[in-house]
């Protein structure tokens, strides 16, 4: 069957290879599958030429919240001109949304929630054998006019039965500096309570140090990969494991530029391991901060405290590694004083960098549930989050406010941090 998968445009200043297409695509072409990836983000790719192209049958759509609405209005128009086409969504708006989005688009038939690979490779073998849908776990589809939901999909173990993703399908080229992206473990035990792990869990599973090790090899190899761009949610969950990548890397003399995009908890860093990132080739870090204010950071339930904060910041740079940290303003307990608090806190810690985003609450999270008790919502699509603000841009808004942080004071603070950021050449 004529198949394609596609990543429809999302922001425009980020263009990354999909690495869940990338792993879907790898296991159906183990079964002989010819999947084709399209990333439309990329100037050449346009829904008109792989349409004109190509005779879809299945097509494959990876959705996240901030690219929901092109995923939908993409679908339609490839709907009314292949009718006949199946369409299947995944990633981690269809796992958050569950059956009403199925419910509200007559023009998806089915949804994978959670991990992709095995449960997109029961369902293409389905559809390709001409059987019915009700045992393919972790899949919701239509049926005549009902919503079915099968049960969910267990988790995969061990993470090295999966193949390396199908980067072949992807065009490497494209992305730059941003071509070289891994994620060598999946899922997150922690609390905090503004994180949406719709799609990998609480559960945290590594791919083995070997598995690791061989794929950066393959990156290098085939595409010429210099900057390795680390987007595991906690990659230091197990110290040990990283450690042993990190050294692997260091002994192969790669010469790779390291780089831990998704944030590293501050109090899963130890001497040893800043050492052996070093040695590795780490250039910059990036640290899940959150907030400089105490009880906020309790509030939130980050687990970490801000002395950890600052001494793994300051070791971190002792070793020679540039340091970013992610800020969010107005999560609870935030007040107007955030501005202060973070202005005191740049001048008594030195950054290389702050990634600063607007606290936006995302459904089915502990922070969903609190803003829904405590605060007050603002205009906005809460049931199918079609107008989501992209939380770190200029224009980033408030959702929701609260009798203590209201929704003008909100914007100031969040506009007055940012100018401060600028003016000392620290906004990332
Ligand atoms: C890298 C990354 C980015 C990159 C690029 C993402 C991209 N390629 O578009 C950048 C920096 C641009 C980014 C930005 C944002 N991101 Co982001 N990002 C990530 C991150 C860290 C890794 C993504 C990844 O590669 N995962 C690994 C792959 C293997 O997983 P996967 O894509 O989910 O794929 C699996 C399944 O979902 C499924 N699957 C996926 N697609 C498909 C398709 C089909 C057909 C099938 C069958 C299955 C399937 O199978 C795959 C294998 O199991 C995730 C965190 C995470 N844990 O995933 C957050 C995450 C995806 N981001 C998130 C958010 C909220 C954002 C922002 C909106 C935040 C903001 N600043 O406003 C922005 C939006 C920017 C935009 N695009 O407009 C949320 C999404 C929440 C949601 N429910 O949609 C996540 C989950 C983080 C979180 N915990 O909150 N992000
Ligand atoms: S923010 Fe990071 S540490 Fe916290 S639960 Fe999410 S992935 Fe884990």
């Amino acid at each position: 069957m004529k198949t394609a998968l596609i990543q429809p445009p999302g922001n425009p200043f980020f263009k990354v290879p999909s690495l869940g297409l990338g792993y879907v695509a790898a296991v159906l072409r183990e079964k002989e599958f010819k999947v084709k990836i399209f990333d439309l983000n990329l100037e050449n790719a346009s829904l008109g030429k792989l349409l004109s192209h190509e005779r879809l049958e299945i097509v494959g759509v990876s959705c996240v919240i901030s690219n929901a609405l092109h995923a939908l209005e993409i679908t339609r128009k490839m709907k009314s001109l292949l009718p006949e086409c199946f369409v299947v969504f995944g990633g981690p708006y269809p796992s958050i949304m569950g059956e009403r989005l199925l419910a509200r688009h007559r023009e998806i038939d089915a949804m994978v929630v959670g991990e992709g690979e095995t449960t997109a490779l029961e369902l293409f073998e389905r559809l390709q054998n001409d059987q019915d849908l009700d045992g393919v776990n972790g899949l919701i589809f239509r049926e005549e006019n009902t919503v079915r939901r099968n049960p969910p999909r267990s988790l995969i173990e061990p993470l090295d039965c999966l193949p390396f993703p199908a980067r072949e399908k992807l065009p490497m080229t494209a992305y730059d500096e941003n071509a070289g992206v891994i994620f060598t473990s999946r899922g997150c035990p922690y609390q905090c309570m503004f994180c949406s792990r719709p799609v990998f869990g609480r559960k945290w599973r590594g791919h083995s140090p070997e598995y690791v090790l061989k794929e950066i090899e393959q990156m290098r190899k085939r595409y010429g990969i210099r900057r390795l761009s680390f987007l595991d949610d906690n990659f230091t969950f197990d110290l040990e494991r990283a450690e042993k990548i990190l050294e692997g890397i260091a002994s192969r003399n790669w010469k790779l530029r390291l780089y831990f995009w998704n944030g590293i908890r501050v109090d899963h860093v130890t001497k040893g391991l800043l050492e052996k990132m070093k040695r590795a080739g780490c250039i910059t870090l990036n640290y899940g901060v959150e907030s400089v204010d105490p009880d906020v950071l309790a509030n939130i339930k980050k687990g970490i405290n801000l002395d950890q904060v600052e001494r793994a910041i300051r070791l971190t740079r002792k070793f020679g590694i540039k340091v970013n940290v992610f800020l969010m303003v107005g999560n609870p307990g935030d007040t107007i004083e955030i501005i202060d608090k973070i202005k005191n806190f740049l001048e008594r810690v030195k950054v290389d960098g702050v990634h600063l985003s607007m606290a936006t609450p995302i459904p089915r999270t502990e922070f969903w549930k609190w803003v829904e008790e405590n605060g007050r919502w603002l205009a906005y699509d809460r049931e199918e989050l079609l107008d989501w603000p992209i939380d770190d841009v200029e224009d980033a808004y408030p959702v929701f406010d609260t009798p203590e942080f209201s929704v003008e004071e909100r914007s100031l603070a969040y506009r007055k941090i940012r100018n401060l950021l600028t003016d000392k050449g620290l906004l990332t």
